[in-house]
This record gives structure tokens, sequence and C-alpha cells, in this order.
């Protein structure tokens, strides 16, 4: 396995130093997650550090490595803002040798959320969004909810998200209005 250090410089090698810094700042507000809801620290450092891995890789590597294993065809239709994380988590797990499968599903459902969301899912989800780089309205209430209650805290980016979405008229991928429904809807 590899060091904190070895695992800094495979990372920092696949972004541009702003969104490095935003995985640090991941980082950050994981670990005060963690440390305040009683999770796993390590496994909140390293998903963090991961979450972003395959954010700037080329469309063809994906559409690549979609096609070698087999993914839900709606899958397809989507671009990176969805792969990065549904798909990016497989590549982790080839390149950087995490097998941890709490890990790999932290960063499986960072972007979009998912019905069922382990505590160290929900801390990655959460800490992506409010951490001390991110500037948007709603930020500073999003940070309020998850110094009070994680549930609360995931209920409202997932809430805030899909209106974003819905406003710019983008296609809503299926685990995203999963989330919606069961996190924000209440339809269990
Ligand atoms: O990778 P980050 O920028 O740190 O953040 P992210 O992985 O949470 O989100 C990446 C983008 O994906 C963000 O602009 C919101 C967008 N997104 C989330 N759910 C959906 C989505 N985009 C589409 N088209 N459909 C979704 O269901
Ligand atoms: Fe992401
Ligand atoms: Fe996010
Ligand atoms: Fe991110």
């Amino acid at each position: 396995t590899l060091t904190r250090d070895e695992l800094l410089k495979r990372v920092a090698s696949q972004m541009s130093e702003k969104r490095f810094k935003h995985v640090l700042g991941v980082e950050q507000s994981a670990l005060e997650l963690a440390d305040q809801y009683g999770g796993n620290l390590e496994k909140a450092s390293i998903a963090a550090l991961v979450h972003d891995y395959c954010k700037e890789r080329p469309k063809a590597d994906f559409l690549a490595y979609m096609t070698k294993c087999s993914y839900p065809v709606d899958l397809i239709k989507f671009g990176n803002e969805i792969w990065h994380g549904v798909v990016g988590a497989d590549m982790i797990r080839d390149e950087l040798g995490i097998h941890d499968e709490e890990i790999l599903n932290a960063v499986r459902h960072h972007t979009t959320g998912a019905a069922n969301m382990s505590l160290l899912e929900q801390i990655i989800y959460v800490a992506d969004y409010i951490e001390p780089g991110r500037d948007f309205p709603g930020v500073d209430e999003a940070r309020e909810k998850a110094k009070t209650d994680l549930k609360e805290a995931v209920a409202y980016e997932t809430q805030k998200t899909l209106a974003y979405l819905v406003k710019k008229g983008v296609p809503i991928y299926s685990r995203t209005l999963e989330t919606y429904n069961v996190w924000v809807a209440q339809l269990e």
C-alpha cells in the first residue's frame, strides 16, 4: 500500500494545482466530520485524497474503460461529471491498489449520493460540498448543518444540487434522483 506522501504525489500528478487544493480542503473537512461523527479518520483521509483522482481524465479513457468492463448503459450518455466518481472508483482500485470497498463506494457516490450511504460516504459527499475553498450561495448554511446534523447536511446538499441541475436543464443521472427521493422527499 502507498504511504500518504506517495498517495499525495500520485494524486497531484493527475490534476491542476487548483483542484489539488480542493482535494486537500476536502480532506480537512472530511477529517473534521469523521472526528465529530465517529468515522474512521484514515479512511476519511484516503477517500478524500482520491475522490477526484479521475476528474481530469480524457473522455476517451472513460469510454474505453466502460466498454471493457460492464456498466449500466444509461451511464454512457453522461460525461466526466458523473464518470469520475462512478467509473473513477474502479480506476482508482486498478491504478492505486485501493481495494477497501467502503473507500471505493465513498468515491463512487461522492457526486450523486446514493439511497443508502454509509457514514464514510456521507462524510465525503458533504466534505466535497463544504470544504474551505468552496464559495457559492448556500455553502455557509450547508456548513452550519454539517456541524449539527450530518444527515441534514446530506439532504440540504442533495436538494440544492438537484435544483441547480434542473435550473441548468442538464440530464439527471438516475442515482441522483434516487438520492433525492430518499434523502429529501423521504420516499423509502
Ligand atoms: O468534482 P467536484 O467538482 O469537486 O464535485 P462533484 O463531483 O460533487 O460534482 C461534479 C459536478 O457534477 C457538479 O457540477 C454537479 C454535477 N452533477 C451532480 N449530479 C449530477 C450532475 N450532473 C449531471 N449532469 N447530472 C447529475 O445527476
Ligand atoms: Fe468530484
Ligand atoms: Fe459533490
Ligand atoms: Fe471534489
